[in-house]
Order: C-alpha cells, then sequence, then structure tokens
C-alpha cells in the first residue's frame, strides 16, 4: 500500500534560520521552498539531493500566522517533529482502503501539498499520537 517513507515534517518558528542551521552543521541541501496559503505554512524541502541515492526528505515548516497549524503545534509543543509522511502511488485507491479499515482521514477529498501533490491526513489522535501524512507525488 505505501512505497517509503516521503519525509518527515519539523515545525519551526523560522524557515531562513532552520535551513542554515541544517545547511551549516549536517549539510543537507535545500531542494524545494515554497508557502502553501491553504496549509498555512512557508516549507521548504531538504536533504542530500544526490541522484539517485532515493531517500526520505526532511520538510521544514514554518507558520504563515497565528491561525497556522505549525502556529498552534509550536505554542502547544514547542518547534520538533510535527509529521511523519507516507508516500503513495494512489491516493484515492489508499483513502479508500484505509477507510475500509476504519482509519478516519481528515480531508473528504485530498488537498494540495508540496509542489503539485495531492496529500491527507491521520489525525494524531487516531495514529499513536503522531500527524500521519499520506502523499501521492505529482508526475
Ligand atoms: C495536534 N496534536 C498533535 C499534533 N497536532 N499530536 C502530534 N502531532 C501533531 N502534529 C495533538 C494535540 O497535542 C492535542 O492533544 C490534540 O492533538 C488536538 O490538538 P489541537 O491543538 O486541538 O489541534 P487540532 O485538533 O485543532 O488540530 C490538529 C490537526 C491539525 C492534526 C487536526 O494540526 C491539522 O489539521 N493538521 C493537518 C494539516 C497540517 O498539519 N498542515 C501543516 C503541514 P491533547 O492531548 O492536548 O488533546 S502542511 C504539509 O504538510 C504540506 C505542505 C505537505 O507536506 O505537502
Amino acid at each position: 500500500l505505501f512505497i517509503c517513507i516521503d519525509h518527515v515534517g519539523i515545525a519551526v518558528p523560522d524557515l531562513d534560520e532552520a535551513i542554515a542551521y541544517h545547511a551549516e552543521k549536517f549539510g543537507w541541501r535545500e531542494l524545494h521552498r515554497e508557502v502553501n496559503e491553504e496549509q498555512g505554512v512557508a516549507e521548504a524541502m531538504i536533504g542530500t539531493g544526490e541522484q539517485g541515492a532515493e531517500n526520505a526528505k526532511i520538510q521544514l515548516l514554518a507558520p504563515l500566522n497565528e491561525e497556522s497549524t505549525i502556529a498552534k503545534f509550536i505554542d502547544k509543543k514547542g518547534p520538533g517533529l510535527q509529521q511523519l509522511a507516507y508516500r503513495v502511488a494512489d491516493i484515492d485507491h489508499v483513502s479508500e482502503v484505509l477507510r475500509s479499515r476504519g482509519v478516519r482521514l481528515l480531508y473528504p477529498e485530498p488537498k494540495r501539498g508540496t509542489a503539485g501533490s495531492r496529500i491527507n491526513f491521520v489525525h494524531p489522535k487516531d495514529a499513536g499520537g503522531v500527524l500521519l501524512e499520506i502523499v501521492e507525488l505529482a508526475n
């Protein structure tokens, strides 16, 4: 059903600072950056950037405003791991299978995620305290 771990998301107060920290200390490269108004985030994907070295990426998520889920997360828990994202080939199929197994998804239909991907979430209260994202990448 699931292909691999696509990314782990870290809630950060300041995107530029976080990118610089992970680049300077760990050598991660910025692979992609965008603002997603609907999700209330400014985000960056960082990783090895090595062709052929398929790896889970790290998604840095900074809040766009106080209503952002990321702002609420940071207020409550402080900066830190916010989500784990599983990559799937067909999110409509996987959603159907998960619902048939009694797993509740946050959105009735997938929403737009990073770089035109389609995403949905399992609430952390249903998944052992972890916000699970399922993501179908854009081709
Ligand atoms: C909340 N809780 C979490 C959590 N967020 N636990 C683990 N991980 C998280 N990320 C816990 C709280 O501590 C609280 O527990 C309970 O869940 C209810 O929290 P709340 O603060 O009242 O929050 P809600 O219920 O209003 O919102 C939680 C919910 C929300 C998961 C529904 O964060 C949401 O809609 N998330 C999905 C969208 C999202 O995260 N977007 C940003 C990433 P207690 O024990 O205190 O009751 S955008 C993205 O990821 C895109 C760009 C992409 O990857 O492509």
